[in-house]
């Protein structure tokens, strides 16, 4: 199977052309969880979701979360009662966090949650969270900590960050079938997803560094980085908060205990010699995914280099 290890929007995409491109039997999807928090007494897994909807055919791919045509009459309602509103649940995607809820109150492990959220929306391809416990990324900034929902939709990333770090992580243990399916990859696609809190929160969890380093499959990661700059969020603040390089090379950087293979793009061609250098293949292509196409396009030429 292709292994691929995601986060919200930008991995989202590249997860949509390789389930178009390699059939979604052959796709086992490990997704960060630590963006989860809990709002209005509802358990939120938003890259999850955003994978399920894009995979389901109904997320809104112009916002890049959230369900495709949801209204928020709900959200109004509770802006009424005086509720938080900032984060934007629409009704659809309430019935989500409403049922990921219960089942998770009647004790429903978090990988069961999802399996069943998937299979009732028709999404084919095999999508684990990285833990079935409790992993939160935490925002330092110079005067509090906040979680990452706060830091990245309350606040637009304007906080000064310190120091990021993942609360719980060191106690947690992999989904059952997660390290085997590494172990047992064709190959693994590491999305271009922020290296800092969606990728770095899934190595963070025990065990998953170390199947990575000791796969016999080869291990690609597309570069969200391109010129210095992120294709969106916050990844280039994070990134120096973190003391890493802000470019296609830093991202190499970080992963450059398992990494083989990294696709940059064309902007970024005089990095190649510095990467290869750390002995990483590092592969020109256009990285944009602007399009069904360019998402297509780009699945197909990192399944031809694996
Ligand atoms: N992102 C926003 O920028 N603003 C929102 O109001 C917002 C609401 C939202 C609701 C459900 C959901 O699943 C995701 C949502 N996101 C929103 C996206 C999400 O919080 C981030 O993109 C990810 O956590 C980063 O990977």
């Amino acid at each position: 199977m292709l292994v691929v290890l995601t986060g919200g929007t930008g991995g989202a995409k590249l997860v949509q052309g390789l389930s178009l491109e390699a059939g979604p039997d052959d796709l086992c999807i490990v997704c960060n969880t630590a963006d989860d928090f809990v709002l209005h007494g509802l358990y939120i897994s938003p890259d999850l979701d955003t994978i399920t909807y894009t995979l389901a055919g109904v997320g809104d791919a112009t916002r890049g979360w959230g369900v495709k045509g949801d209204t928020f009459a709900v959200l109004e309602w509770l802006g009424k009662y005086g509720a938080e509103t900032w984060f934007k649940l629409g009704d659809r995607d309430l019935a989500t966090h409403l049922t990921r809820s219960r089942l998770l109150r009647e004790g429903w492990r978090l990988s069961q949650v999802t399996e069943r959220l998937c299979r009732a929306l028709g999404v084919e391809a095999t999508l684990l969270p990285m833990t079935d416990d409790r992993v939160e990324t935490r925002i330092v900034t110079s005067d509090s900590e906040i979680s990452f929902q706060e830091y990245f939709v309350k606040n637009r990333w304007a906080d000064k960050v310190k120091k990021v770090y993942f609360a719980g992580a060191e106690k947690s243990q992999p989904v059952p079938g997660l390290l085997e399916s590494i172990r047992d990859a064709r190959a693994v696609v590491v999305c271009p997803s922020n290296p800092v809190t969606s990728v770095s929160p899934i190595l963070a969890v025990p065990g998953i560094r170390a199947a990575l380093t000791g796969t016999k499959a080869s291990v690609m990661a597309v570069s969200p980085i391109i010129q210095g700059a992120p294709f969106s969020g916050p990844a280039h603040k994070l990134m120096a908060a973190m003391g890493w390089e802000v470019s296609t090379y830093g991202v190499a950087k970080a992963y450059s205990d398992f990494l083989d293979v990294i696709l940059i793009g064309a902007e970024d061609r005089e990095l190649k010699a510095r990467i290869e250098e750390i002995g990483i293949r590092a592969a020109i292509a256009p990285i944009h995914m602007n399009s069904l196409d360019d998402k297509k396009r780009l699945a197909r030429q990192v399944l031809d280099l694996l």
